[in-house]
């Protein structure tokens, strides 16, 4: 360079957090750990832009608390060691107790590649559908209703639908915090006079601008949404073509509508809105064809979650509105590669590439993998899961990419299950609440480290590449897998690079696909030079390698008859009803600068000052009536566990809520940890659980002392009783 610095070699690559899936450039120099973050221009998802946590990745790629060596009960091991007692421990539990006495729980922060390695060996050789992943927790309820209305897990819509759409609603989904850019975006569209409907029982960021919020009583989504569809029916405003051309199941539909009284004054009392608020919703919704109805964990994460997602694309399916420019019902993804696990069958009731263990798709895989145990039924979901853990039945378990310690509702359960699971393997790039109960502790490349493809909310598949070399010996989670795979006597196994995983998964979706959309053709042949030069394509891939941006633009669904279908669903109460012992209904969720548990934005300390310690948010009505003032400690009980978080005092909330974020663990804030205190209740279609909705009860918790103490290296306090919380 002109100025006699080192070189710096520009790498585009992509964003770990979100589902927005935004392209970063990494400026790096040759043997220095450190990375200059910009946004890349090119990319597609963010045309260059970046939020607070993508902007602020240089400050987590420090060595700071990374594995660096395999460890066997604490101690270093080297990877012939771990590998072989993996796979040997693995092998010894099924030859004993079966197939199913073994499972792995993996995350959306795997790559494809790990994904389908991981799949390929517990579906296909171990012959269990004991893998399941976390988006149980984040897309399940979404994947489910969207296999029931399209016949199969297909996402309509694309980002520039959003900038296209007239009216966006947004449900459940806090976008302004937790898919900044995607927000960005539409408040430039916003600016153009598109319109913005929140509903979401919080005055949100995301809600504070909208030009209406719906603050409804929890979990009453689907009531509204039926209330909805029965007005647009009332009014004429159902498109009755398409209806008769494309989708099956009207009269039924009505049927069931009338079961419930859908007047409005009726829905917007079971709602808790404004009459005037519903109606103005009403109007917006029935005068806007080019509608985008966002759904995200408010949705999801509910006892009912399928329930709400079907009566959201009931809506637009009644109305016409898929498959044409700025109309979709649309569910937005969490994770960098939500989509991919959903794709390559990280979830225990799918196979892989969107089939299913009918006969002739159970068939057709096993012949792929050439492997003739491949399981013939789905597996356990994470809930299940863990129980099984928990009551003896899996007895060894592998867990990658997740902190499920501090994740897992009733996670005082889940700590119990690991504690007396006989063997724990943790893949993990850092020390986590879970590695403390981790047999055997497999060090994974991290961001900046990894080198394989996500996809995006929008179907999108994007590379993420390396940027530094491996520290330590830390390997990738995809070759970490075949090894041990290949240890156990599998063949199969030995790709050579991550290229040969991509084309054998590509392989798979175009394999004998007679109508599956999810379909790469066009990424079957990528040679290793081609996949890492593979610019940001959306699937279905065609054998020009062209992919697509909207699905359903000839009104053809993956169904049998080719016809969407209407699935009536009826709006039932939260799983746990609140009661004179727990009167408040807690909410759980995120803030705008931390991701989950905090391993990689808890490094940041920038990103540490938006909200530094726990904390849980209460109406000023509820919080007098308890003597709890706006700073002071606050003790929250359930029926699980309790959590000390400090009372934020606002009218953000509703009467009778209360708001947890879920971020803080062991490492942070031990007290403030919201999961131990959320209930495991699930949808017992999807196996999601209700992360918004469980009874509890707060009061002043009345500390004698407190102080403060400040020290170079994270201090560790070891005494129980304290009520500590530690900020960078
Ligand atoms: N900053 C940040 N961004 C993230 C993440 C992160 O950890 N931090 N995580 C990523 C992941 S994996 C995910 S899944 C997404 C999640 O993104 P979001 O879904 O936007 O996030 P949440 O805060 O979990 O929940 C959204 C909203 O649902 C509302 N809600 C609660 N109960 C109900 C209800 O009954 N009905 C309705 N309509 N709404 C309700 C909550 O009040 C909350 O505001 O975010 C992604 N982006
Ligand atoms: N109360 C409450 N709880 C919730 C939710 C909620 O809204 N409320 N939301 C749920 C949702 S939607 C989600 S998605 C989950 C997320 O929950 P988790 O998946 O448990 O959260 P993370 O902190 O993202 O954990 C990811 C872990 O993977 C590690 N990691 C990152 N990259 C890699 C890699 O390439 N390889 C390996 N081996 N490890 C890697 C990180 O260091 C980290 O320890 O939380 C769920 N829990
Ligand atoms: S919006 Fe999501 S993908 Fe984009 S920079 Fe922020 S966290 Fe990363
Ligand atoms: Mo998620």
């Amino acid at each position: 360079m002109a100025d006699g610095s080192a070189a710096l070699t520009a790498t585009r690559t992509a964003c770990p957090y979100c589902g927005v899936g935004c392209g970063v450039i990494g400026a790096t120099a040759a043997g220095v750990r450190a990375v200059a973050i910009s946004g890349d221009a090119a990319h597609p998802a963010n045309h260059g832009r970046l939020c607070s946590k993508g902007t602020a990745l240089g400050a987590t790629v420090s060595l700071a608390g990374r594995l660096l060596e395999p460890t066997i009960q604490r101690r270093a091991a080297s990877w012939d060691e771990a590998t072989s007692l993996v796979a040997r421990r693995f092998r010894e539990t099924i030859a004993r107790h079966g197939p199913d006495s073994v499972a792995f729980y993996v995350s959306g922060q795997l790559l494809t590649e790990d994904y389908y390695v991981a799949n390929k060996l517990m579906k296909g050789f171990i012959g269990s559908g004991n893998i399941d992943t976390n988006s149980r927790l984040c897309m399940a309820s979404a994947v489910v209703a969207h296999k029931q209305a399209f016949g199969a897990d297909l996402v309509p819509g694309c980002y520039e639908d959003l900038d296209l759409a007239d009216l966006v609603v947004f449900s459940g989904h806090n976008a302004a915090w937790t898919h900044p850019v995607l927000f960005r975006r539409m408040e430039a569209a916003k600016a153009r006079g598109q319109k913005h409907v929140v509903i979401d029982p919080r005055r949100t960021d995301t809600a504070e601008g909208a030009d209406l919020h719906l603050a409804l009583a929890p979990q009453s989504d689907v009531r509204l949404w039926n209330g909805l569809l029965a007005d647009l029916i009332r009014r004429g405003a159902i498109d009755a073509d398409f209806l008769r051309d494309h989708v099956d199941g009207y009269a039924a539909m009505v049927a069931a509508l009338d079961e419930d009284d859908q007047s409005p004054s009726a829905v917007a009392a079971d709602c808790g809105v404004a009459l005037a608020d519903l109606q103005t919703f009403f109007d917006l919704f029935a005068a806007h064809p080019r509608t985008v109805s966002l759904f995200s964990m408010g949705a999801n994460q509910s006892a009912q979650g399928v329930a709400k997602g079907l009566a959201i694309i009931n809506a637009h399916l009644a109305t016409g509105r898929i498959g044409k420019p700025g109309a979709c019902p649309f569910s937005i993804t969490g994770q960098p590669n939500a989509m991919g696990g959903r794709e390559t069958g990280g979830m225990a009731n799918t196979l892989a590439g969107h089939m299913d263990f009918s006969p002739e798709e159970r068939d057709r895989v096993a012949r792929f993998w050439g492997a003739p145990n491949t399981a013939r039924a789905p597996g356990l979901k994470a809930i299940d899961m863990f129980e099984a853990v928990r009551d003896g039945r899996i007895k060894a378990l592998w867990v990658m990419a997740t902190n499920p310690a501090v994740s897992l509702p009733a996670s005082g359960a889940v700590r119990e299950a690991l504690d007396r699971c006989p063997f724990v393997v943790v893949s993990d790039c850092v020390e986590t609440d879970t590695t403390a109960f981790a047999d055997v502790k497999l060090p994974a490349l991290a961001w900046g480290e990894k080198d394989g493809t996500v996809t995006n909310s929008e179907r999108r598949i994007s590379r993420q590449r390396a940027l530094f070399p491996p520290p330590g010996q830390a390997r990738a989670d995809w070759r970490i897998i075949a090894d041990v795979a290949a240890a156990m006597g599998f063949d199969g196994f030995g790709w050579p690079h991550a290229a040969s995983v991509f084309r054998e998964w590509a392989r798979l979706t175009a394999y004998e696909n007679h109508g599956r959309v999810l379909n790469l053709e066009g990424l079957t042949r990528l040679d290793p030079q081609a996949y890492d030069a593979l610019e940001p394509v959306q699937w279905p891939v065609d054998s020009q390698g062209r992919g697509r941006a909207r699905l359903f633009e000839d009104g053809r669904f993956q169904t049998a008859n080719g016809r969407a279908r209407l699935v009536p669903v009826r709006p039932r109460g939260p799983a746990e009803a609140t009661s004179d012992q727990f009167p408040m209904a807690l909410n759980t969720g995120r803030i705008r600068d931390q991701w989950h548990t905090m391993t990689r934005t808890g490094l940041a300390p920038d990103l540490c000052r938006h909200a530094p310690e726990p904390y849980v948010e209460v109406h000023p009505d509820d919080a007098t009536a308890v003597g709890l003032t706006d700073g002071a400690l606050a003790r929250v009980m359930t029926t699980r566990a309790e959590a000390v978080a400090v009372a934020k005092l606002s009218d953000r909330q509703r009467r009778g809520s209360l708001f947890m974020p879920m971020h803080w663990t062991d490492a942070f804030a031990p007290a403030g940890r919201a999961n131990a205190l959320v209930a495991p209740m699930t949808d017992q279609a999807s196996g999601q659980p209700e992360f918004k909705h469980t009874p509890a009860r707060i009061g002043a918790y009345r500390e004698t002392w407190k102080g403060f103490f400040l020290a170079r290296e994270p201090a560790v306090v070891v005494d129980p009783e304290l009520v500590w919380r530690r900020t960078p």
